[in-house]
């Protein structure tokens, strides 16, 4: 076949979807490497644990798919305006051939839109199983769990309107600093004492759900050292946007040494708090009386989620 084929009317018409083919496999071979290599690294969330620079990757990965489909749409439209404009005094347009029941178009636009999505849905699947649920909360009993043998846990209790954290393996005091030791792999153990939060860490790319009475689980391995921003990001309440506070990735040896001071500096603290519990409940003062473990409340049935039962005589309730 030529490079020109003859039209209806007689005159030669160039093969416009063999060059609209061509131009967009040219840009697209273009674009794909320069966003991948030049913007690719810098891409949110970083890559400060393994989850934030899944993240990044998989943000990479649909960028690639997306640029050529958002390239191919701008080309089809600058050839469009270019091409098929009418000229002023010059002859009407004619319609080119109809692409309404043509079989090939048909064909060839359900296919590449089903093997996109169902690509896009086995790839999404697997990045969300294999890093053991991608930072988000699994629940109280997370179903894909980090093969990693040593798990720090680190509790996050959201209220109106802070966070504070608690750190069961040294003694379960409680800080507002949240402190994360590097090349770690960490389970927050997010609840909330009130209303429904989010403990959102962003360089760590962890977003998980801070719900009353529930230990929701979200797992990370820190890579890089730095500082973290913490946000709630669950609309909680009156002063819901100045919820936040800052978090470090320190080195194991700073974190050790930072936990085994704060534990002993803290212990007299520790001692007057509810003991160590996978989710509160606050007790009728409120604010006066502080909060108490779930299962030493004999009115709550709320599931301890495999904490160690609290004797009532622990936490300080008179039993009137
Ligand atoms: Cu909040």
């Amino acid at each position: 076949m030529s490079a020109q084929q003859t039209s209806g009317a007689g005159a030669t018409e160039p093969r416009h979807g063999m060059r609209l083919l061509a131009m967009w496999l040219v840009i697209s071979a273009i674009a794909d490497p320069l966003f991948w290599f030049l913007a690719g690294p810098h891409m949110p969330p970083g890559d400060m644990t393994t989850t934030a620079s899944g993240a990044q990757s998989d943000f990479n990965v649909l960028m690639m798919a997306a640029l050529p489909v958002t390239l191919g749409v701008w080309l089809y439209y600058g050839y469009a305006a270019v091409m098929w404009r009418a000229s002023r005094g010059g002859s009407d347009l004619i319609g080119g051939p109809k692409a309404r029941s043509n079989l090939r178009v048909q064909a060839a636009w359900i296919g590449t839109t089903t093997v996109v999505v169902l690509a896009a849905f086995v790839y999404g699947t697997v990045e969300l199983v294999v890093p053991a649920g991608a930072g988000g909360g699994e629940g109280p009993q997370p179903i894909w769990t980090p093969t990693s043998k040593t798990i720090l846990p680190i509790q996050v209790i959201a209220q109106q309107w802070k966070f504070s954290y608690r750190y069961p393996t040294y003694g379960g005091f409680e800080t507002d600093q949240l402190m994360i030791p590097n090349d770690t792999t960490v389970a927050f153990h997010v609840t909330s004492l009130d209303v429904i939060h989010e403990f959102w860490a962003y360089q760590l790319e962890v977003k998980a759900d801070a719900n009353p009475g529930t230990d929701n689980v979200a797992f990370t391995t820190t890579k890089v050292l730095g500082n973290v921003t913490v946000r709630c990001s669950e609309l909680c309440g009156i002063w819901h946007g100045a919820m936040f506070n800052f978090g470090h990735v320190v080195s194991k040896s700073q974190f050790q040494a930072w936990a085994t001071t704060s534990e002993a500096k803290l212990a007299p603290v520790t001692k007057l708090l509810p003991a160590f519990s996978w989710s509160y409940t606050p007790d009728a003062n409120g604010a006066a009386g502080g909060y108490y473990p779930d299962n030493a409340d004999k009115y709550n049935k709320i599931e301890t989620y495999g904490a160690d039962k609290v004797s009532v005589a622990d936490t300080k309730i008179k039993s009137s």
